[in-house]
C-alpha cells in the first residue's frame, strides 16, 4: 500500500491485559512514540491495536516490544 508516494504497512496485533482507558491511552502512547509509526488505533474491548507505519523505518517487532515494555501481553 502506498500513501503520499511512501510505502506504508497496516497490520493488527491483538494485545491482553488492557483492562480501562488508561491503560488503553498507555498502550497508545507506547507504539505511537516508535519513529516511523504515523497512526494507531487502540481498541479496548477488542483488545487489539491497528497500527499504520513506514516498514522501512519502523517493525512490527519494534512495536510489539513497545507495548511489552509498557506492561502488556502480546497474544
Ligand atoms: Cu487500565
Amino acid at each position: 500500500m502506498c500513501i503520499g508516494g511512501k510505502s506504508v504497512r497496516i497490520d493488527t496485533i491483538n494485545i491482553e491485559g488492557m483492562m480501562c482507558g488508561h491503560c488503553q491511552a498507555n498502550v497508545e502512547k507506547a507504539i505511537a512514540a516508535i519513529n516511523g509509526v504515523s497512526k494507531v488505533e487502540v481498541d479496548l474491548s477488542g483488545k487489539k491495536a491497528t497500527i499504520t507505519f513506514d516498514p522501512e523505518t519502523a517493525n512490527l517487532d519494534s512495536i510489539k516490544k513497545a507495548v511489552t515494555d509498557a506492561g502488556y501481553k502480546i497474544i
